[in-house]
């Protein structure tokens, strides 16, 4: 037997601790656009996932596409802006990000897992009634006026309720569901919602054991710049209200803890620039990122 061998095996014998608590539980890993650039990186995501699935886990993917949108609006001309992090989303804006986040993004990352091993099936949230949205409504104080003035998105929205039944049949199934972030009103309009927002109420919808934010950063850092490899919702709260978790950080964390305070046992911020960072995090002591509990 050579080393390499050797060690394989070492490592295969060590994580079987952990397949076991995580044997049938539901993880919902939100994959961000900015993520899904590289061809290698979306093929090893895609094993990663079908790995996962052949362990015993059942992975439910719910998808970014961020950078995918604006390269199509610039090569249909059309204009979007962003404010405080969402995309201004008119008519025209809608339609483009419906077609590119459940036509090419999501078939792309259903096909990268089916291709690796398991059966991937992609959907949107308006399909089998699984996104009941409505329009995203937040106030603002502006500061020349300072009077409270009502933010408009257009078609932006929030998940009103979430219908899990279609992700249970399919992971019941063995197959692993792949879920574009488009929601759908009660009178029929679409609506772009926030992928770490979908991801968030998916994982509490499905009391999730996990919900992996998959980023480009370490994870967490304290105000000493060190990554937190764990910390509970209360202290997230406080980092957030005393100000050393700071800009996009805080929207992902506030997903984060919405997700545990509708039942998802841990949410966790994970490099997804590390290769295999979603097995690091599962099946291995240290985990990877920043791991929020209750
Ligand atoms: C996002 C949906 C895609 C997304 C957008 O239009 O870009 C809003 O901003 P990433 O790759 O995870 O950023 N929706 C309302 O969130 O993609």
């Amino acid at each position: 037997m050579t080393d390499d061998a050797r060690n394989q095996m070492e490592i295969l014998a060590g994580s079987l601790p952990f397949l076991k608590r995580y044997d049938d539980q539901i993880v919902v890993v939100k994959y961000g656009g900015h993520a899904m650039g590289e061809e290698e990186a979306a093929a090893r995501f895609g094993r990663d996932i079908a790995l996962l699935e052949q362990m015993g886990v059942n992975p439910v993917v719910v998808h970014g596409g961020g950078p995918q949108i604006n390269a199509m609006l610039k090569r249909l001309n059309v204009q979007s802006t962003f404010v405080n992090g969402l995309r201004v989303t008119d008519a025209a804006v809608v339609d483009v990000v419906e077609m590119v986040l459940s036509g090419t993004v999501n078939k792309q990352v259903s096909d990268c897992i089916t291709r690796a091993g398991a059966i991937s099936v992609g959907i949107s949230g308006k399909d089998g009634g699984l996104i009941r949205a409505r329009k995203l409504t937040r106030s603002y104080r502006d500061p020349e006026s300072n009077i409270e003035k009502v933010l408009d998105l257009g078609f932006v929205g929030e998940p009103e309720q979430v219908d899990p039944q279609v992700l249970e049949l399919l992971i019941a199934a063995d197959i692993v569901p792949v879920v574009a972030p488009v929601g759908v009103g009660a009178d029929g309009q679409t609506y772009n919602i926030n992928a770490d927002t979908a991801a968030g109420a998916i994982a509490g919808a499905l009391s999730a054991s996990r919900l992996l934010m998959l980023t480009d950063v370490p994870g967490v850092l304290d105000a000493e710049k060190r990554l937190i490899p764990e910390m509970t919702v209360a202290r997230a709260k406080a980092g957030i209200a005393e100000g050393w978790i700071s800009g996009g950080m805080i929207p992902k964390i506030e997903t984060c803890i919405y997700a545990i305070e509708q039942g998802v046992k841990g949410a966790v911020i994970v490099d997804g620039r590390v290769p295999h960072a979603v097995l690091i995090e599962l099946f291995t002591d240290g985990g990877a990122g920043t791991l929020i509990v209750p």
